[in-house]
Order: structure tokens, then C-alpha cells, then sequence
């Protein structure tokens, strides 16, 4: 091959058109930041390793090699020592789906999936120990019979969808019937929590389509999943908004890795109106569980892709970006907090209903801190660590239980959920801010 065939060939990409499925050129600025502001956080050793951050590294088009292998090291300690042992081992303290209650914990359904995934995103693709893939089987199955018996899995739809995905993934078969469970979830509309089901539909439908495209289904239940998979696409065409949102802003990027996978964003209109509607939104994204969730989108992939990666040379070329501190505002604001219990066995629908002063940039959260620290001391409150921030998990020594799906939703007066949790919620002067036990 003569040299300037060689350069022609070489300089091919650049000249293609944009791909349809991926965000225009013209952004591909923005997306190169925002995965350096995540590789950034990645790289803090204060935070815990989330397995959705090193799939969204691994899943981007830049890499910085030293810091994802960092990154997927700390990783591979934390999940070693859970699931190192056999199961066997641990048969008598499993978690009791018919009380509710453990000797040892709930099932990890998303989070094991989710690590599992990763490691068939490393180059070259890490084989899970044996005792990972049982685990995850098991606790497939914890959900199942939870399903069977209260309708719903012991964790969540969204959990066990992940769960079936990563094992399909991997080329594992699970039983027709821990699918059968899902397809009938879906087709009753049982997928939602506290009102959004986008998120959950995606991932449901990705676990699907990995299944039927795979091969890993006989014939008559392949068709069923293409059928719901294409209800499921249908309908999330259907919840878009004329801003383009598909559900609310952090779902959409769940509902593009659907038309992702299926390769309906070459012809589905949504899918192009969905994406300039994030890359107008971009700065929503700023924790790094979120970041992690939008940035396999904008380099144009779903997990499904996991599954077919072809190891190369990867460009080492992403540096890592501190996120900006928010920008000081002085001054002051008073907040309304108000805590509400409707559900039947409170002794009265309002417990708590204070003015709270705080300084204007405070969140949601500083503004529960500012009213436990008031004089009389009326109000307490308890948080969990999780991948997304701390959850609100007790408030006035209610606690809201998993098991008895329960939580402490968080409402903007009067009625409008928020859209994200209470140390990213910043309230405006004059706002009237709602914490409601709630079921979902
Ligand atoms: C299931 C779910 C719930 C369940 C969780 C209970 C359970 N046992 O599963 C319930 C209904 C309780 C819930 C509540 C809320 N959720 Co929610 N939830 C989800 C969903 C669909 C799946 C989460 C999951 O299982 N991930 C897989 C596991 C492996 O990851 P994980 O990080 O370990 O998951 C745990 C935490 O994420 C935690 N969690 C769930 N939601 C939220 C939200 C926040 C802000 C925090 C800090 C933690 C948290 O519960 C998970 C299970 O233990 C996601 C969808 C998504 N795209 O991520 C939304 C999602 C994470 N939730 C969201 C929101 C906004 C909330 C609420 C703030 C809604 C509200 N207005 O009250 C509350 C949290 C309030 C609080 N008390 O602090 C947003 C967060 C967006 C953001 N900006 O970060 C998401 C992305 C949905 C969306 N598209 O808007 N949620």
C-alpha cells in the first residue's frame, strides 16, 4: 500500500460524518471534561470506589491507564473480602425474605452486578472468581422469591434487572423463570419508584435485549423480550417531554442507552432530541454518580457493549480536573422545613413545622444540620452513605425501613418531588421544603 493511501486511510475517520448515535462533534469539549471532572473524584482516595464509576471510565473514548488500574485495584479490595468466601459457608445467616429481617445483610444485587460488569470492561476482561458469579446468582434468587412473595424483589427491579444483565454479560444463564418474574413486572407497570420508572424500564429492557441478542433464551421467550423490549422503547418515546427530557434529566441518560442497544437511535427521533437535551444540561451532572451514569451515553454506549469490547491501544491521553468549589453568595435565607407523616400508624400528619435560617448557598442538608442545632432541640435527623450521597434515612427517630419500603421522600412545597438528594438541593430564600415518609 503506497504511503499516501495509508495517510487517506488514516485521516478517514476525521472526514466521516458524525456517527448518528453519537453527540454531535461540536460537543465533544464539554464530554471530554466532564469525564475528566470524573476522573478527577476518581482519583481522591476519600472517597469509596463505586463500580458505576470505573464502568463509566472504561466505557469513555480517552483513558488515563494508571488511574483507572488504581481505581479498579481499590475496587477489587473491596468487594474481595465480602465475597471471597463460599457460599456454603454462610447458608444458615442468609437474609430472611419472608420477615424482612438478616443475620447477615441484605441482598447487593446492583452492587455486585455492577462490579461484575467492570470487570468485563478491564483489557483484557478479568474472569470473576467463581464464588462472585454464585453470589450474584443467589441473590438473584433471594430477589425472585421476594417477588414471589410480596411482589416485588427483596432490593428493587432496578437491582435485579442489573443483576440479570451483568450475568447474561458475563454468558451466564439464569433460570427462565427469575426472567419470566421481570417480563411480568413490566408488563403490569410494577417497574416505577415513587413515580419515575424510566431508569428502572431502561435497565430492565437492557438485561432483554443482552439475553435475546445473546442467544441465551430459547426461541418462544426470546420473542416475549423483543416484544417488551420494544414496548419499553415505545414508551419511553412516549415520556419525553417537549424539552427532550425523557423522564426527568438524570433518566434520559438510561433511555438512550435502550435506542443504544437496540440501534434505534439510528432512526427514533427521541433519541437525537433526548441527547441535545442533555448536552444542554450538562452541568445537572455534578456528583459522580451521576457524572458515571451520563458519560457512557455521550461516547455513544450502553452497557450492552460490555460485552463485546475489543481490547486496543487506548489513548493515554485524559488528565484528571478538580471540580469547581461552588461559587461563594453572601448573605443569608430562610428556609421552611416541615416534616409530614401520612401514613396510617403516625399519630398526626405534621410533626414538625419550623422557619430555619441558614446561609444563602446552603443545601438541604445544611438546612437539616441548622434546625437540629436550634434551640428547643426538637429536631434530629440520620443520613446513610451511599454511591449517590447520604440518604436521608431517620428523621424525629422515625426511621424509614427498606424492608417495609419505606423512605423519606423529599418534596418542594406542595407537592413536587426533588430531583436530587439533600446535599445537592440547594433551597431557594422563602422556600417550604418537605420531608414525607412515603412507600414506594
Ligand atoms: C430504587 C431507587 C430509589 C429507592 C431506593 C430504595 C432501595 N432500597 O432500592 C427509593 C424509592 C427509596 C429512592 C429514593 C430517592 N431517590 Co432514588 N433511585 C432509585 C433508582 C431507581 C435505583 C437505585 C439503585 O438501586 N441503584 C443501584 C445500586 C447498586 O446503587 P447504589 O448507589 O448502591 O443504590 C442505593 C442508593 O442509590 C440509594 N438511593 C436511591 N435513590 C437515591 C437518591 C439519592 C439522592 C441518594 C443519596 C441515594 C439514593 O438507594 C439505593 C439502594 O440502596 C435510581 C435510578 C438511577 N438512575 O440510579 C434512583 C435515583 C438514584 N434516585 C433519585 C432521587 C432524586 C431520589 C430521592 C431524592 C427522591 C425524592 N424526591 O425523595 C429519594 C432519596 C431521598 C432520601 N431519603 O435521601 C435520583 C438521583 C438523582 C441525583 N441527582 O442524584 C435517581 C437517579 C432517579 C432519577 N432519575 O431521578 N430511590
Amino acid at each position: 500500500m503506497g504511503l499516501p493511501l495509508v495517510l487517506l486511510l488514516l485521516l478517514l475517520p476525521a472526514a466521516l460524518p458524525a456517527r448518528r448515535c453519537e453527540p454531535p462533534q461540536g460537543s465533544a469539549g464539554a464530554v471530554r471534561a466532564l469525564g475528566a471532572r470524573l476522573l478527577g473524584l476518581a482519583g481522591d482516595p476519600a472517597r469509596d470506589p463505586d463500580p458505576a464509576v470505573y464502568l463509566a471510565l472504561r466505557l469513555a473514548r480517552e483513558h488515563h491507564p494508571r488511574l483507572e488500574r488504581r481505581y479498579l485495584e481499590r475496587l477489587q479490595h473491596t468487594f474481595q473480602h465480602p465475597y471471597g468466601r463460599s457460599l456454603q459457608s454462610h447458608g444458615h445467616s442468609r437474609w430472611d425474605a419472608e420477615r424482612g429481617t438478616s443475620a447477615a445483610e441484605p441482598p447487593q444485587t446492583g452492587r455486585l452486578a455492577l462490579y461484575l460488569l467492570g470487570l468485563q470492561a478491564t483489557c483484557p476482561p478479568l474472569s470473576p472468581h467463581r464464588s462472585l458469579v454464585t453470589w450474584l446468582k443467589y441473590y438473584l434468587e433471594e430477589d425472585w422469591r421476594g417477588s414471589q412473595r410480596h411482589g416485588h424483589p427483596v432490593t428493587s427491579h432496578y437491582q435485579y434487572g442489573l443483576g440479570v444483565l451483568a450475568l447474561c454479560v458475563h454468558r451466564k444463564r439464569v433460570r427462565d423463570e427469575v426472567v419470566r418474574r421481570l417480563l411480568t413486572a413490566q408488563h403490569h407497570g410494577r417497574l416505577g419508584h415513587g413515580g419515575n420508572s424510566v431508569d428502572t424500564e431502561a435497565v430492565v429492557a437492557l438485561a432483554f435485549t443482552c439475553l435475546e441478542q445473546r442467544r441465551l433464551v430459547g426461541t418462544e421467550l426470546a420473542a416475549k423480550l423483543r416484544l417488551a423490549v420494544r414496548e419499553a422503547s415505545r414508551n419511553m418515546a412516549k415520556a419525553q417531554g417537549p424539552d427532550g427530557v425523557i423522564g426527568n434529566i438524570y433518566s434520559t441518560p438510561w433511555a438512550l442507552q435502550v435506542f443504544l442497544a437496540t440501534g434505534e437511535c439510528q432512526t427514533e427521533p427521541a433519541f437525537g432530541q433526548a441527547m441535545a437535551a442533555l448536552l444542554e444540561n450538562l452541568e445537572a451532572f455534578g456528583t459522580a454518580a451521576t457524572m458515571a451514569q451520563v458519560l457512557p451515553v455521550l461516547h455513544g454506549h450502553s452497557y450492552l457493549d460490555i460485552a463485546s469490547m475489543h481490547c486496543r491501544e487506548e489513548p493515554d491521553t485524559l488528565t484528571p480536573l478538580d471540580v469547581e468549589p461552588l461559587p461563594e453568595v453572601p448573605g443569608n435565607k430562610t428556609v421552611r422545613l416541615v416534616v409530614e407523616c401520612p401514613l396510617p400508624w403516625c399519630y398526626e400528619l405534621r410533626l414538625y413545622d419550623r422557619l430555619v435560617p441558614v446561609p444563602a448557598a446552603a443545601s438541604l442538608l445544611d438546612v437539616l444540620q441548622a434546625a437540629a442545632a436550634l434551640e428547643p432541640p426538637e429536631f434530629r435527623f440520620h443520613t446513610q452513605d451511599t454511591p449517590q450521597g447520604p440518604f436521608l434515612t431517620q428523621v424525629l427517630g422515625l426511621e424509614a425501613r427498606q424492608e417495609k419500603r419505606n423512605y423519606w421522600q423529599l418534596l418542594s412545597a406542595p407537592n413536587t418531588p426533588l430531583q436530587m438528594g439533600i446535599a445537592d438541593y440547594r433551597p431557594q430564600d422563602g422556600a417550604t421544603l418537605i420531608l414525607r415518609l412515603s412507600e414506594w
